[in-house]
């Protein structure tokens, strides 16, 4: 990988006719089908915001509608699943569906700042994330959830979604809920939290593949 040094950062950056097909591309489309779940997924992470989501988790809907807004990402998740079970299975492949997308779009990850850390308040509560897009997964969750549920969401389940997140995604994602009071407000805070740390991690940052290694796949 050691001559990818002699070819024209600009033309990288730029990604114009002629560039190599190198450095992240940004956007990722995932298309997913077991027995148990069929999900589709597109992430933009130079996008504004946006996000279409169809699927029968009210809640999980919510949150990854923050997770657009806060990180700036155009995501559209179109899924359905056996959750006349439970949301287990739903919840876990969307998480695993984004992940794949997130790996996918940053491609060599060149010039990505690959560490992004934030704290994010909800009111009482005061939530952490700190991303490592190493290319490596692993998931730390430090958080007393008081509530079985939110809503119809059963609260076990964030962990799952992060921990599905971050093993498709091969990134290490180290969440805590530091202190709080309200289950619902813990949770959206881990999720604006963890969006507005990746949108620190991909933002752009020179023009190397940030590794001592200089891979990180
Ligand atoms: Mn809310």
């Amino acid at each position: 990988m050691a001559d990818r040094n002699d070819g024209p950062a600009e033309g990288l950056r730029a990604g114009g006719a002629g560039a190599p097909e190198a450095g992240p591309r940004w956007q990722a489309a995932v298309e997913r089908r077991t027995g148990e779940t069929d999900v589709r997924l597109s992430l933009n992470l130079r996008g504004s915001g946006q996000a279409k989501l169809e699927f029968p988790v009210p809640f999980l809907r919510h949150m990854l509608h923050l997770f657009a807004v806060h990180g700036r990402f155009d995501l559209t998740v179109q899924a359905d699943g056996d959750v006349d079970v439970d949301d287990h299975h739903l919840v876990e492949d969307i998480g695993l569906c984004l992940g794949k997308a997130l790996h996918q779009a940053l491609g060599d990850k060149r010039g990505i700042r690959r560490y992004g850390e934030r704290h994010t308040p909800m009111d009482e509560t005061l939530a952490r994330a700190v991303i490592d897009l190493s290319g490596r997964p692993a998931f730390v969750l430090q958080a007393d959830i008081p509530a079985e549920r939110v809503g119809t969401f059963p609260t076990e389940l964030v962990r799952e979604f992060f921990k599905s997140f971050a093993n498709e995604g091969r990134f290490a994602l180290h969440l805590a809920v530091l202190y709080g009071e309200d289950s619902h407000h813990m949770i959206e805070a881990l999720f604006k939290a963890t969006a507005a740390a990746l949108r620190e991690a991909v933002a752009l940052d020179g023009d190397a593949v940030p590794s001592s290694k200089g891979v990180l796949e």
